[in-house]
C-alpha cells in the first residue's frame, strides 16, 4: 500500500511537470530544399520538450570590410552578441526587429556595443551609416540545436519528455520559420525529422559570400 502511494505521488508530481520524465533522447533530422537536394547550414532546434539550460555566453559579430562578420550567427535566450569595429570608420549597429529593439550610438574604437537577447526569434541587424550592411541573429529558445552537414543531416542529443517540439532555419529561408515547426515524438529515446524547406536563390555577382557561424 504505501509502495502504491509513493508511486502515485511520483508519478503526480512527473505529471504536473513534463508528463514523463525526460530521458536521453536523439533525433535525427533530414533537412532538404523545394528540388529535394540536401542542404547544408540548416540550424534544427529545440523549442519545447527538452531539457538543457547551460551558461549564457557572449558571440562576436564584427564589423570589419564594412559588412557583418559573420553575416548569421546562432544564440540561445540569454546569450549575448558583440559587435566589435575593426574598420577605420564609425559604424551605427541597430534592429527594429520585434524580438530585440537596440540602436548603439555612433563609435569606432574602445568598448563594442553589446546586446542580450531576452526572447527566441529572428533579429535583423544593420547599420544606419552603410545601408547594404546586413546581419542576421537566430535566437533560439535554448541551446539544443545542431546545424546539417552536406548530406543534410543533423542528430540532436537531449534529455527529452515524450515529445519534442522542433523548429528549423536557414540563411536562405523563404517566408516565415514558425510555419516549419514540427512536433516529433520519441520512441525509446528516438525520433526523425525531416523538412523540405523553400529557400532563395544563392546570392551571385560580384559580392563575395558572407561568412557564417552557428
Ligand atoms: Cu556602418
Amino acid at each position: 500500500m504505501r509502495n502504491i502511494l509513493l508511486l502515485s505521488a511520483v508519478s503526480a508530481a512527473l505529471a504536473a511537470s513534463s508528463g514523463l520524465a525526460p530521458r536521453p533522447a536523439t533525433i535525427e533530422a533530414t533537412v532538404l530544399d523545394q528540388r529535394g537536394s540536401p542542404v547544408e547550414g540548416a540550424v534544427v532546434f529545440a523549442i519545447s520538450g527538452a531539457v538543457e539550460s547551460p551558461p549564457a555566453k557572449t558571440v562576436e559579430m564584427t564589423m570589419k570590410g564594412m559588412e557583418f562578420d559573420p553575416a548569421f550567427s546562432s544564440v540561445s535566450v540569454g546569450d549575448s552578441v558583440s559587435f566589435p569595429n575593426q574598420d577605420s570608420t564609425h559604424h551605427h549597429v541597430y534592429s527594429f526587429s520585434k524580438t530585440k529593439k537596440f540602436d548603439s550610438r555612433l563609435y569606432k574604437d574602445g568598448a563594442p556595443k553589446v546586446v542580450e537577447f531576452d526572447k527566441p526569434g529572428l533579429v535583423t541587424v544593420g547599420c544606419k551609416i552603410h545601408d547594404w550592411m546586413k546581419g542576421t541573429i537566430l535566437v533560439t529558445p535554448s541551446a539544443l540545436r545542431a546545424v546539417t552537414g552536406k548530406d543534410g543531416k543533423a542528430e540532436l542529443r537531449m534529455q527529452a519528455g515524450p515529445s519534442v517540439k522542433l523548429g528549423v532555419y536557414h540563411p536562405r529561408l523563404r517566408g516565415k520559420p514558425e510555419k516549419h515547426d514540427q512536433e516529433i515524438t520519441l520512441k525509446d529515446g528516438k525520433g526523425a525529422a525531416a523538412w523540405k524547406l523553400p529557400l532563395k536563390k544563392e546570392s551571385s555577382g560580384g559580392k563575395r559570400p558572407h561568412k557564417v557561424y552557428y
